[in-house]
């Protein structure tokens, strides 16, 4: 009946975009009855049925579809892209695959707190091509979740028909692949989809792995309204419509004398008068007036970031990877709820050792090995963060980011803003170049994190900023990328506080003052700028460390040109796009009245990161810095 109404909304132009799930509703309605009402469902564009069956009232549904401040995402998000912590769902991001491995956090959440309690995740056919849908079900697998991941095989995907988008038999023959029970059922009868749900809700909690549901099912509209249906032939509307899930359940009702047609006529109609009354609460609401301030507020997680101190005054000399080790372990200690992923950061200790000994001391449950597959451990972690839990992911290398990047870029760095949930989790990116390690081990990519409200972007120069940053990154619940130069790791050292310590994100740090010219940097710019200057006495040069990037420092910025009217950007990253690039642009609309000469930039080439070393320290901006330096003193 809500349905109906949206289409007619939908026709006046009333509400804007609708994906109707009119003959798939066994399944979401099915399922989320199935399921205790504190546990998780990560449903997608077809399951009105879940929020219904969660009892969502009608007037802040409604006001959700219409873009209203009162619905659940402040007018941020559109139609069924939107959760809600007090309903137990995870809002869908447009990309589908990626609620899978939500499911898998969530349900580890569970088995770490030994509760007996499931999650469960929707798929379509056409998603199941996604590689989100393998990484999600793979690590489900290995690590023994209970979660039911369930496919509404409705036969096509938009347009596309099951047999363009796979070719194996049933989708559930996927899941003794992957070392799962999969099990293939008629999804458009209710009570086989309950009964299902149910059996395969107690088989995960006692068994302690995932299971595979796929409901055979048809789509009876278009993919979305405005799309239309030409495309499939008008046999299958036929033969599908006699297996209409509603009115053969109606009519099975009736048949077992569960209920009469009066009673069927009772409930349609209370149910239409809640429709109406939820329309015009909505209606009456009126469009959002927009204010900026609180807009740019929401991007992030409310926390109260100020550097806390460390109790006491012990110091000792620590390498830089040696105080990123202590920033974890202490923070390990401090937060029962954090837990570590990333590849062979158990036994191994991880490609750089950062956590070596670390499986020894807070055992495997804490600190795990996870399988190939950065996109869903970062969704996983997203899950975890759901449940209350705090998580740090290490990229092996920052390079390998980009085969988890819209989970960071969609689904971290946007969720708080569009239905405010917290992304509790640290990314650690090994980063950067100088080492002959060639094109994918090298490279400089915290411009494309910069560039996403939501996340923050943390770059530390030193051993003690590096301790006091990641610690502040664990303790903040918003998504911190958490950036390590690998070619610092071993080759800097520094005296760092012995005990916990915090220094608050987005503070730049001054690292001399100086009258000739300024550098602004970080990373290993910080070091090329202090060696240029031990080296060249006679210039007087201001260098500041920005520290983080995201978000920018500006009264730092600000007073770094002020102090010589001459500015140098400097970073490993490339040219073109590079944070400097954005530094220059703010400086000139700012700083205008205070510069002496152009903004150079001194960056690494527009090139890829060469592996042989001869093209590598031609690459790298530090090839260029003094020319860069001599240019801007000639002003
Ligand atoms: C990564 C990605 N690629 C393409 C799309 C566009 N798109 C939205 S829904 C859809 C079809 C999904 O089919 P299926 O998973 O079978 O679900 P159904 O719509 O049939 O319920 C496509 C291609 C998208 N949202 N995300």
């Amino acid at each position: 009946m809500i349905e109906e109404k949206m289409l007619v909304l939908l026709r006046q132009g009333r509400i804007s975009k609708w994906f109707s799930g009119i003959g798939q509703e066994a399944i979401a309605v099915g399922a989320t009855l199935a399921l205790d009402s504190d546990e998780y469902i990560m449903p997608l564009h077809r399951n009105l049925g879940v929020f219904t069956s969660r009892n969502m009232p009608f007037d802040k549904l409604f006001m959700q579809w219409q873009g209203r401040k009162e619905g659940f995402s402040k007018g941020r998000e559109r139609s069924f892209h939107f959760g809600a912590n007090e309903y137990h769902i995870c809002g869908m991001i447009s990309h589908l695959g990626p609620q899978l491995a939500i499911a898998d956090g969530i349900a580890l959440a569970h088995k770490l707190r030994k509760e007996d309690k499931v999650s469960l995740a929707f798929s379509g056919d056409g998603g199941t091509s996604e590689g989100d849908f393998h990484e999600a079900l793979n690590v489900a697998a290995v690590w023994g979740l209970p979660v039911i991941f369930v496919i509404e095989n409705n036969g096509y995907g938009l347009s596309t028909p099951s047999s363009e988008q796979f070719i194996c038999k049933q989708l559930a023959d996927r899941a003794p692949g992957y070392g799962m029970k999969g099990i293939t059922i008629d999804g458009n009868n209710i009570l086989e989809v309950y009964h299902a749900i149910k059996e395969a809700r107690e088989y995960c909690i006692k068994e302690q792995k995932p299971i595979l549901v796929e409901c055979m099912t048809f789509r009876m509209r278009g993919h979305e309204e405005a799309s239309g249906v030409k495309y499939v032939p008008k046999e299958l509307f036929e033969m599908w419509a006699e297996k209409d899930p509603l009115s053969n359940y109606e009519k099975w009702l009736l048949k077992k004398d569960i209920l009469s047609e009066s009673a069927i006529a009772d409930i349609r109609g209370k149910i239409q008068l809640e429709i109406e009354a939820g329309l015009a609460t909505g209606f009456a609401a009126g469009p959002i007036q927009p204010d900026i301030a609180e807009e740019l507020k929401d991007v992030y997680a409310p926390f109260d970031g100020k550097s806390q101190p460390a109790a006491g005054n012990k110091q000792s000399e620590k390498k830089f990877i040696t105080a990123i080790s202590e920033a974890l372990r202490q923070s390990m200690q401090r937060y029962e709820n954090f837990v570590l992923m990333g590849q062979d950061i158990a036994a191994y200790g991880g490609a750089f050792k950062v956590t070596e000994g670390f499986l020894e001391e807070f055992g495997k449950e804490r600190v795990r090995n996870t399988p190939l597959c950065e996109s869903a451990i970062v969704g996983a972690a997203l899950g975890l963060s759901i449940k209350g839990f705090k998580s740090m992911m290490e990229m092996q290398f920052a390079d390998f980011v980009t085969v988890g990047f819209n989970q960071i870029i969609n689904n971290l760095a946007k969720i708080h803003y569009r239905w405010g949930q917290a992304a509790d989790v640290v990314i650690r990116m090994p980063t950067g170049g100088g080492v002959g390690a060639g094109p994918f081990h090298s490279q400089s990519n915290e411009a494309w994190f910069a560039h996403t409200p939501g996340l923050k972007v943390v770059y530390p120069s030193t051993p003690e900023d590096a301790k006091g940053l990641l610690c502040a990154a664990i303790a903040d619940p918003n998504p911190v990328m958490f950036f390590e130069h690998k070619a610092l790791y071993r080759s800097i050292s520094g005296m760092v506080p012995d005990d916990y310590y915090t220094i608050e994100i987005g503070k730049a740090r001054v690292v001399q003052e100086g009258d000739d010219i300024s550098i602004i940097t970080y990373g290993a710019g910080v070091h090329w700028a202090k060696d240029y200057a031990a080296q060249h006495p006679e210039t007087s040069i201001y260098i500041l460390d920005l520290r983080t990037l995201l978000p920018l420092d500006y009264d730092a910025i600000r007073t770094a040109v002020q102090a010589t009217g001459k500015v140098l950007l400097l970073h490993e990253d490339t040219l073109v796009g590079g944070i400097g690039g954005e530094l220059a642009a703010w400086i000139s609309e700012n700083c205008f009245e205070s510069l002496d000469a152009p903004i150079l930039r001194c960056a690494s080439l527009d090139t890829p990161v060469p592996f042989a070393i001869e093209l590598e320290q031609k690459y790298l901006a530090k090839a260029r810095l003094g020319e860069a330096i001599e240019k801007l003193l000639g002003y």
